[in-house]
């Protein structure tokens, strides 16, 4: 089974992203039955959405899951839903902060993820990991890019479980913080998303592809 796996690079004036080194890590290892390709987005309203759906098209995957840091999350958090808003809290690393916008004008309101995401959450549990079922990615560029892809796997028939998996940060970005927030060791969260991923490949080989 061929997965495609993506993070983002750092953003926000934090110099590391979980997400970016979870793929690298997982890039180098060795799942039985998967073909894993992964690629690290630029934190760009533009760029982002645009190479992800680049790396799709390169690969042909059977599943997608993209990665994201979130703030103050306190487990792995695997969203059920995109929405068709962009209300950027922050600039994205090209300065660009957009306000109130569509993603898809006149696109449809969300998409469901299409990943069997409470099959993806036992699995987590299962190996000792915290884990939730999220019901918003946001407005920033994580909801986007999940948006972007699960627009275009619809508009061009794919039949291809995709989805969105954001992840607390790591204890060194917020051991400095006045007020204590959230994280979780990468030890911890490369066990997390392991067992995602084989849970994927586990579900895709019994045929049942049912989503949110
Ligand atoms: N998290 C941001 C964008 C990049 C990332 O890792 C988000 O939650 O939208």
């Amino acid at each position: 089974m061929k997965l495609l796996l993506t993070g983002f690079e750092p953003f926000g004036g934090s110099s590391v992203n979980p997400s970016e080194q979870v793929v690298r890590a997982l890039a180098d290892q060795t799942f039985e039955g998967i073909a894993l390709r992964t690629a690290v987005l630029p934190v760009d309203r533009v760029r982002g959405p645009a190479e992800l759906i680049g790396a799709v098209q390169h690969c042909q995957p059977e599943a997608v899951i993209c990665l994201g840091e979130a703030a103050r999350r306190a487990a792995i958090s695997i969203e059920r839903v995109a929405i068709n808003l962009l209300d950027y809290r922050i600039a994205d690393n090209s300065g660009n902060q957009t306000r109130d916008e569509s993603i898809v004008p006149g696109g449809p309101a969300a998409f469901f993820a299409t990943l069997p995401v409470r099959k993806l959450a036992d699995a987590i549990r299962g190996v000792g990991v915290p884990v939730e079922l999220s019901l918003s990615a946001g407005t920033f560029l994580c909801n986007q890019v999940m948006y972007e892809l699960l627009h275009y796997l619809a508009l061009n028939k794919l039949n291809v479980p995709a989805g969105f998996v954001h992840l607390p940060p790591l204890p060194e970005q917020v051991v400095g913080n006045l007020i204590p927030s959230p994280s979780m060791s990468l030890e911890t969260t490369l066990r997390g998303i392991s067992a995602a991923i084989c849970a994927i490949s586990e579900n895709l080989s019994t045929k049942d592809t049912k989503g949110h």
